[in-house]
């Protein structure tokens, strides 16, 4: 590992060579060449997947692949037989204390599995080259779901999530411009979340697009800011209009002062570059009120609601009051049903 990880010099420019291994040990793992080969494949495959340099095969990752193979491949039944919702979770304006957006979240009941959590399939789906076939589905149920509402008079606006092979896809904007015409929607009820780590896969493709989108009257956010490894320099170099700080920094922010510096300091400088700041993972009033004095323009989390079905989002809408930043209980408290 020490001598494949030295690096190597190419017309005077220093290249480091990364490399991933997986081990399997004989007999330990298996008796026969057959199934030591296939095992090997199947712990690299998770060193890959991890970017570790080393992995040794371990009891129960035949399972895990198992799985992985059994939910890639009933993806396509998952849109077919209709296995997939949204669940919608709404974001608050701190100034109006009104809500002012929905975040859709794509769930998936498998009819053998059970809930399957989105972190897991929607990656599968990535690596597998399926994604285009959710967000398609996405888009098209979004977008009827907003037409819904508008039939029972409410003009709602939803924030929908963008993988890295969505957001260099030179057709998304013409499909999205459809999708609304086609639904009576405007452009303001539609909105994009898009993590920093699938806009730099390919920055120049994803420019493009998410110009395209910003010329249709799209809002453009910056997912899970703060996780990854851009600075902000280069993410105002984009076509956005918001940054979403990660609720990692949000969750403990009544105790913590450390994320209390991090997220001061992110809204000041996203403010200067002329951005809006949303914060998710507001667990509770104390975090509020300190977002609210940061200057944070919209919070979204447990603390205002969980994300819910879309056919409970007007009922919940109905009886939501604005929201006063010092009040110390949960407005809105349930549970998401998974089961
Ligand atoms: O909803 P939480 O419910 O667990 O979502 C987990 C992750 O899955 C989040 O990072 C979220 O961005 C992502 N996600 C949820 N729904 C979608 C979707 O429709 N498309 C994409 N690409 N990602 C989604
Ligand atoms: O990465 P993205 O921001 O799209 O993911 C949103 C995820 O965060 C979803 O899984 C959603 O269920 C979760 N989430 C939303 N609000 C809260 C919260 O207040 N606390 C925690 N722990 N998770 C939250
Ligand atoms: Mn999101």
């Amino acid at each position: 590992m020490a001598s494949l990880s030295q690096s190597i010099n190419v017309d005077e420019t220093l290249i480091t060579p990364s490399f991933s291994s997986g081990q399997v040990n004989y007999p330990a793992h298996g008796n026969s060449p057959l199934l030591l080969m296939r095992r090997a494949d199947i712990v690299l495959d998770k060193a890959l997947v991890h970017r570790q340099r080393h992995e040794l095969y371990a009891e129960g990752l035949d399972e895990q692949h198992l799985r992985k193979l059994m939910l890639i491949r009933d993806l396509q039944g998952a849109v077919d037989n209709g296995e997939l919702w949204m669940a919608y979770q709404p974001k608050v304006d701190t100034r109006t204390q009104q809500v002012c957006q929905f975040e859709a979240l794509m769930r998936w009941r498998h009819p053998r599995l059970g809930f399957v959590p989105p972190d897991e399939f929607i990656e599968l789906a990535e690596r597998s080259g399926n994604i285009d076939l959710l967000s398609r589905w996405m888009l098209s149920h979004v977008c009827h779901q907003l037409h819904v509402w508008q039939c029972k008079g409410y003009h709602l606006s939803v924030a929908i999530n963008l993988s890295a092979s969505d957001v260099v896809d030179a057709t998304l904007p013409h499909r999205i411009s459809q999708l609304l015409s086609q639904n009576n929607l405007t452009p303001d009820q539609l909105a994009i979340e898009v993590t920093e780590s699938a806009v730099m896969e390919d920055v120049d493709a994803a420019t493009q697009t998410l110009i395209a989108l910003n010329q249709r009257c799209l809002k453009v956010a910056i997912d899970d800011y703060g996780t990854g490894y851009s600075s902000l320099a280069q993410i105002k170099r984009l076509p956005i209009d918001e940054l979403k700080i990660d609720k990692s920094f949000v969750m403990q922010l009544d105790t913590q002062e450390g994320d209390q510096t991090i997220v001061r300091s992110t809204i000041e400088m996203g403010h200067n570059l002329g951005l809006k700041i949303v914060a998710e993972g507001v667990e509770n009033s104390a975090s509020a009120e300190r977002l609210s004095q940061f200057g944070c323009d919209y919070l979204q989390g447990y603390w205002i609601a969980k994300p819910m079905p879309g056919d409970e989002v007007i009922t919940w809408l109905d009886n939501f009051t604005p929201l006063a930043f010092s009040r110390t209980t949960p407005p809105y408290h349930r549970h998401e049903n998974t089961d």
